[in-house]
């Protein structure tokens, strides 16, 4: 059996939930060999991020040529790139190695509102990054500083797909989660054509630490093993919707998703 592999680059989550220990689970729990280039180490539980020390870019650098130049992911994901400097040099590694079906989680503020991306790096991702992405996975206060745009419909966040879109993606999902004032979520997918809306029952919990990560890690895993986008798109909301009913109750604070409840859904976990 070929074995699919995805990289993740991205930060680490002490706490676990979040960062590329969300990614590396969810990657397991789908079937695809994971692994990963870490860009910043943040010591973190529940309660917040108590600290972030971002890593030398030269040294960002060796982890994806090290991984490049012996296990060549079929898929790679960011997360928390933390600086320019970081963007940059991702940027330039993902045109190197040709990585056709690269996620970007445009990943900026932690749920307490601790900064995972100096502000001035927006420009960076959105510039340098985008135009290599398969797909974008913004949530809506991403999208509304991609964009500038301020979004409070359905319609506005077409327009900010459309926008987002313009910068080279060939796929933006502008997530739903953040819109708190309706009892479904809906996810956008847009193609640069057309929009598919994808909708579900929303989930009343504060267990939801990493949920974004969990998100783009389902996709890109769902990508490595050769699934279309639409398909993609669907199991990693099926993931994200059974990683946040099945909760964990660990930690005082935003505890992390639960990554065995969609594995355990379909019978083969006990956790
Ligand atoms: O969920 C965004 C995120 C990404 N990466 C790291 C994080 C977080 C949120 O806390 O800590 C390392």
């Amino acid at each position: 059996m070929e074995i699919a592999k995805a990289l993740t680059i991205a930060g680490s989550d002490s706490g676990g939930g979040a960062g590329i220990q969300a990614d590396i689970k969810t990657f397991q729990e789908l079937d695809v060999y994971g692994m990963s280039a870490l860009t910043a180490v943040t010591a973190q539980n529940t309660l917040g991020v108590q600290g972030v020390y971002s890593l030398p870019v030269p040294f960002v650098a060796q982890q994806i040529e090290s991984v490049f130049a012996d296990l060549r992911p079929d898929a790679v994901k960011t997360g928390m790139l933390f600086s320019s400097e970081i963007i940059a040099e991702v940027a330039q590694q993902a045109a190197q190695h040709r990585i056709d079906k690269l996620v970007i989680d445009p990943v900026m503020i932690a749920k307490g509102g601790a900064s995972l991306l100096q502000s001035e790096a927006v420009t960076a991702l959105v510039q340098q990054l985008l135009p290599l992405a398969l797909v974008v996975t913004p949530n809506i206060p991403e999208a509304e500083v991609m964009t500038g745009c301020t979004i409070h419909s359905l319609a506005d966040r077409k327009e900010a797909a459309k926008r987002i879109h313009d910068y080279g993606p060939a796929y933006v999902i502008v997530k739903g989660g953040h819109d708190a004032g309706s009892d479904t979520v809906t996810d956008l997918l847009y193609d640069g054509t057309a929009f598919t809306e994808l909708a579900g029952p929303r989930v009343d919990t504060v267990h939801s630490h990493g949920t974004g990560c969990t998100f783009s890690a389902a996709l890109t895993a769902e990508l490595a093993k050769g699934n279309d986008i639409l398909s993609a798109t669907r199991t990693a909301r099926d993931y994200v919707q059974a990683a946040l009913t099945d909760t964990l109750g660990i930690g005082g604070g935003h505890g992390p998703t639960n990554h065995w409840a969609y594995r355990k859904q379909k019978g083969v976990s006990s956790v």
